[in-house]
């Protein structure tokens, strides 16, 4: 076997974290390794799910309780959860994938300092807003822009970018495919992998 650790991805809502997070997981896969993706789609629909979610399901006071959008508390909150789980993750000896905006540098450098030194690598998926928003997969930064959505990451909230990454990837001028041949690279030569 080898030896777990987590790849946390930070960046811009489109700066293409998902696709590049799905992709380093499949590539991993084919060489035989044991990596697991974390993101919106699997944790923000279950253990981090939106008030909104948890409403329908257990009711008002539940909902209230327990549930994370998209406030700085929040957005705190939900990041300590992935954190730990994360770190489950490598503790099983499995290499965690996580690809959430993480935007705010105090959050995810407290989940850095639960982790043995080594075990966390921070990817900075960094493409500028311009691209992001003029990629606009979903459509939410038009939304925001047009005040439909309110603290959208990149308009009326802050992307704090990580001073010190692990990996610093050139988003805007480099493919998927480059990307992630660039990671698996530094797990190769760090004797991640
Ligand atoms: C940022 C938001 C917001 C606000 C909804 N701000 O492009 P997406 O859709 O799929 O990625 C974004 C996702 C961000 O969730 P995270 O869990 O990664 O955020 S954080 O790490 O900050 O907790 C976007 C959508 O959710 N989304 N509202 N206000 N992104």
């Amino acid at each position: 076997g080898h030896k777990g650790c987590v790849l946390w991805f930070t960046g811009l809502s489109g700066s293409g974290k998902s696709t590049l997070a799905n992709l380093v997981d499949h590539r991993l896969y084919s060489l035989g390794y044991h990596s697991f993706v974390l993101d919106g789609d699997n944790i923000r629909h279950g253990l981090n799910a939106s008030p909104a979610m948890l409403r329908e399901r257990h009711g008002e006071e539940f909902a209230k309780r327990f549930g994370l959008g998209f406030s700085p508390q929040d957005r705190e909150e939900n990041i300590r959860r992935i954190g730990a789980v994360a770190k489950l993750f490598c503790e099983a000896g499995i290499i965690a994938i996580t690809a959430f905006i993480s935007p705010y540098r105090i959050d995810r450098d407290r989940v850095r300092a639960t982790m043995k030194p080594g075990d966390f690598i921070e990817i900075f998926v960094d493409a500028p807003l311009e691209v992001c928003e003029a990629r606009d997969p979903k459509g939410l930064y038009k939304k925001a822009r047009a005040g439909e959505i309110k603290g959208f990451t990149g308009i009326d909230d802050p992307y704090e970018p990580p001073l010190n990454p692990e990996i610093h990837l050139d988003a805007a001028r480099h493919s998927p495919e480059e990307l992630a041949d660039i990671v698996l690279d530094y797990l190769k030569t760090h004797g991640i992998i």
